[in-house]
């Protein structure tokens, strides 16, 4: 294989994964690649754990802080979190060993808008970047990096890092180079000008990442694949909330209030998102688009059988089967995908400019349409708001997805009052579980629920919503939004003390 490494400094500097990792000192914090299991550094996160280890065992403390893009994987997180080396985590994760000990109380984590990561860091919230460990396809003659398959938020890190640790990793595809537009127009307040995006395919900025090369002390090779979970099948359940979303789309083009090809579509990442997807792949639409932050397996399904015309992203999450179809087709999806900084991606003035249609999973919702996307009964978080939030506020049209059950049917999705909240009530316009559809859109908060409770409720949780809100509509202390405080959260209390939500 052709040399990854082109500037002569830089393979000067390229060491082992340990000798990388102990330039990082207790304390620190570091800031690496990574976004939804892809793209993030594979060896150093791992070594550094090992040295995490060795210190704990001669009773040292070392423990850094982290941040990235958005999740990553057991190389990373998992690591990390199993050798107890992270005090603190920010922002998205979804790793099962670091979500255990946050929910034990034993990590602290900082759950934002991905959006927000990048500025609020520039801003000074979370202090200084001590070390940058990221992830790139190449290093070009003059020293600029090629991204891999994220991008995140590696702009900012290289641009903040006292210092940088490469990876450079050979099993992405050398042909990547090219997918990418990194957008260097981005300044603090009161400085900011508008961003020059008005089509969300447009290429506003350059292929490769800046780097200050002085800044580089160590470059590690790499070869190693992306997380790539195997991919599950769509169910019933998601097949069924699939087909009541695509209806309501064809519904609002036969009404004239979204144009033939849709508006820029964002998805969510899963199995509901991807059965979405899949449906639109079989419903007669042409030309369309998507503005989103992650490309599963079925956006690039569409890409290849021409039905989406185009993909803006920031990262992938694919199967091992689609992975080797992107890279098998690389040419291909290159001309088609623009990857950018998750800052661009995910940005409110673009995803407002664009009209995205946002499509996300969520936990539960309430009557009123309040979701909970990240927090089982309230305290216990399942993995973070990611960029759901930047969408659903900012875009033309939001729906949140989610069977109406969980749990073997002892929780209901649907209830009284969600127990953490992540959308707001006016921030979200359409509620679907495999029931139904509810359309929120221009409705008082008590016609929400007369069409939440119709449409969304499941059959045994109907007549126990219904009957909380005629007693919250008689009994309220205000009947603007009705609740009665004492029983607004006894459905989650029920679950905890008795392992149902069902009445007695
Ligand atoms: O937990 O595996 O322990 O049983 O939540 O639920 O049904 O497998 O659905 O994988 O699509 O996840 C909202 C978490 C849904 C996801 C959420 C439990 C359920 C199971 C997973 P177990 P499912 P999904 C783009 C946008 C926020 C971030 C986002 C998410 C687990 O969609 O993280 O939107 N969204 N990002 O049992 C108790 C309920 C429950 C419940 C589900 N009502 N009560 N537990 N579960 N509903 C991506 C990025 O931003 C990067």
């Amino acid at each position: 294989t052709a040399e990854r490494i082109l500037h002569p400094r830089l393979r000067d500097r390229v060491v082992s994964a340990e000798a990388a990792a102990a330039w990082i000192a207790p304390g620190e914090t570091v800031a690496m690649s990574g976004f939804t299991g892809s793209g993030y550094p594979k060896a150093v996160p791992i070594a550094l754990a090992q040295q995490i280890e060795t210190a704990h065992q001669a009773g040292q403390p070392f423990q850094i802080k982290l941040m990235t893009g958005a999740s990553t994987a057991p190389e990373l997180d998992g690591a990390l979190a199993k050798a107890d080396g992270i005090a603190l985590r920010m922002p998205f994760q979804t790793d099962p060993d670091a979500r255990a000990r946050i929910n034990a109380g034993k990590l602290d984590y900082i759950d934002i808008h991905l959006s927000h990561v990048a500025q609020h860091v520039w801003f000074g919230f979370y202090g200084e970047i001590d070390t940058a460990v990221i992830e790139v396809t190449a290093i070009r003659e003059d020293g600029s990096l090629v991204p891999s398959t994220s991008v995140g938020n590696n702009k900012t890190w290289l641009d903040l890092a006292k210092k940088i640790i490469i990876e450079v990793n050979e099993w992405q595809p050398a042909d990547i180079d090219g997918m990418h537009d990194i957008y260097y127009g981005t300044a603090l307040p009161p400085h900011r000008k508008p961003i020059p995006l008005v089509h969300g395919d447009d290429r506003i900025g350059q292929t490769t990442l800046n780097c200050d090369l002085d800044k580089v002390v160590a470059v590690v090779r790499t070869n190693g694949p992306d997380r790539n979970s195997p991919f599950t099948p769509a169910d019933e359940t998601s097949e069924r909330i699939a087909g009541h979303l695509i209806e309501f789309l064809k519904h609002e083009v036969a009404r004239g209030r979204l144009p033939a090809n849709l508006l820029p579509l964002q998805s969510g990442v899963g199995n509901i998102p991807n059965a979405v997807l899949a449906g639109l792949a079989n419903s007669g639409f042409r030309d369309l688009e998507a503005f989103t932050e992650v490309i599963q397996d079925g956006m690039l399904d569409l890409l290849k059988s021409g039905v989406l015309r185009y993909a803006s992203c920031t990262g992938f999450a694919l199967s091992p089967a689609a992975n080797e179809e992107f890279k098998r087709n690389i040419a291909f999806y290159r001309e088609r995908i623009v990857m950018r900084t998750q800052e661009i991606s995910n940005h409110p003035e673009l995803v407002r400019r664009l009209g995205c249609i946002g499509m996300n999973g969520m936990i539960e919702a309430d009557l009123y349409g309040n979701v909970n996307s990240t927090h089982v009964m309230g305290s216990r978080i399942m993995n973070g708001i990611g960029g759901s939030g930047d969408f659903a506020r900012n875009g033309f049209l939001s729906a949140f997805l989610s069977p109406s059950t969980a749990k073997n049917g002892t929780i209901s999705s649907i209830v009284p009052m969600v127990s953490h909240v992540d959308h707001t009530e006016h921030d979200v316009a359409v509620v679907v579980t495999e029931q139904g559809l509810a359309d929120l859109r221009g409705l008082t908060p008590k016609q929400r629920a007369r069409v939440v409770i119709d449409h969304c409720v499941h059959p045994d949780y109907r007549a126990q919503l219904e009957d909380y809100f005629d007693r919250a509509c008689r009994d309220a202390y205000g009947k603007h939004t009705p609740h009665l405080l004492p029983e607004a959260l006894s459905w989650h209390q029920r679950w905890l003390d008795t392992g149902t939500m069902r009445e007695g």
